[in-house]
């Protein structure tokens, strides 16, 4: 019996822990890779990881060639620290900067593929708080020793912190168990496979990376997958347990709207793909209450979904870039489409 992609393109860390291997790999291939954080008030975590990413898979292996930081305009000291340590870091808007401005994460790495120069980019959330270099070597793994992988998505357990060193084992994902694999099941069963679609690291050539469009918020993830397996399928896209990650945990008021922002990229995907026709326009606006002195209050938030489009489309970024689409990354313009 054929092997399902769950049991052919999953993988964990440790199969790509010799990293002499994947080192010598990268060198073969003539590749070189970047990894982007993205940060918004990240000061007490993203020292860490600068510093492990850089000492274990720079200085130790030549692995990593460059770490660039963007950040959303923390008011705390992230972009210092970042700094301190010798990286070089951006302010998203200083990125591109006569572009319509947004906030939000999926911008960050929007512009990162502006900035960064490798064929490989690995995008790490900057608020992990166990960090270790697997969370890049793991991802990085599978797209350099494999000849078909060009995209990979970390999955984990996640426990949840629920106070100084107590921990509510597995009930991370929420957002994930509760709407994007019921919507994923319904409409994109392949999607299914992925465990933690949501997981904020992922890697993949920029020959990928550079012609899907990205939401600039909550929706990047969701978007991204949808696009990447719309356009070449399943067999270019791997997932690997990086074991356990513990990250801020949001409240559910907050998780609300991530589900609201990560329905609506969702709705548009399948209307755009023709799965679905939605006869109304679909609002912007979040609706919760609060209870405000005994009375109950309507808070709004206003989550518009804005999408940047592939990054080739944008006039600066084939200047900078004149060889788009036939760099060492292996997928060629021509046969780009699926299958
Ligand atoms: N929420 C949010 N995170 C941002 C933004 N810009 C960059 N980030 C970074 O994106 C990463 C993921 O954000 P986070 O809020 O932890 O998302 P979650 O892990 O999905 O709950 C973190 O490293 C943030 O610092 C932004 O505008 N909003
Ligand atoms: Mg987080």
């Amino acid at each position: 019996m054929n092997k399902t992609w769950i049991e052919s393109n999953t993988f964990h860390h440790s199969e790509f822990k010799d990293l002499e291997r994947l080192t010598s790999a990268k060198q073969r291939k003539g590749l070189s890779i970047s990894l982007c954080l993205p940060t918004l008030n990240e000061e007490t975590t993203i020292a860490k990881e600068i510093v492990i990413m850089k000492s274990e898979l720079m200085t130790r292996y030549p692995l990593i060639d460059e770490i660039v930081v963007i950040d959303s305009g923390s008011t705390d000291q992230t972009r210092r620290i970042a700094r301190s340590y010798d990286v070089t870091v951006y302010k998203a808007d200083d990125i591109l900067p006569h572009l319509e401005k947004f906030k939000g994460k999926g911008e960050n790495l929007w512009k990162a593929l502006y900035v960064t120069r490798g064929d490989i980019i690995i995008y790490i959330d900057a608020d992990i708080k166990n960090i270790h270099h697997r969370f890049a070597y793991g991802l990085l793994g599978p797209l350099l020793l494999s000849d078909h992988i060009r995209f990979t998505k970390a999955f984990y357990d996640r426990p949840i912190s629920v106070g100084r060193n107590k921990w509510r084992p597995t009930g991370g994902g929420r957002v994930t168990e509760l709407v994007t694999r019921p919507l994923f099941s319904m409409f994109m069963p392949d999607l299914t496979q992925f465990l933690q679609p949501l997981s904020g690291e992922y890697a993949g050539y920029r020959s990928i990376f550079e012609d899907i469009p990205f939401h600039i918020g909550y929706g990047v993830e969701t978007g991204m997958l949808i696009d990447i397996h719309e356009r070449w399928g399943l067999d270019v896209m791997a997932q690997v347990d990086l074991d356990r990650r513990v990250h801020k945990n949001q409240d559910t008021k907050a998780l609300g709207r991530m589900a609201f922002v990560i329905i609506k990229t969702f709705m548009n995907r399948v209307e755009k793909l023709q799965r679905l026709d939605i006869k109304q326009d679909v609002f912007d606006e979040m609706i919760q209450y609060s209870l405000v002195r005994e009375k109950l209050r309507p808070e709004t938030h206003v989550l518009a979904q804005y999408e940047r489009p592939p990054m080739i489309q944008v006039p600066e970024y084939l200047e900078k870039f004149p060889s788009v689409g036939a760099g060492p990354s292996g997928i060629q313009t021509g046969d780009r489409d699926k299958k």
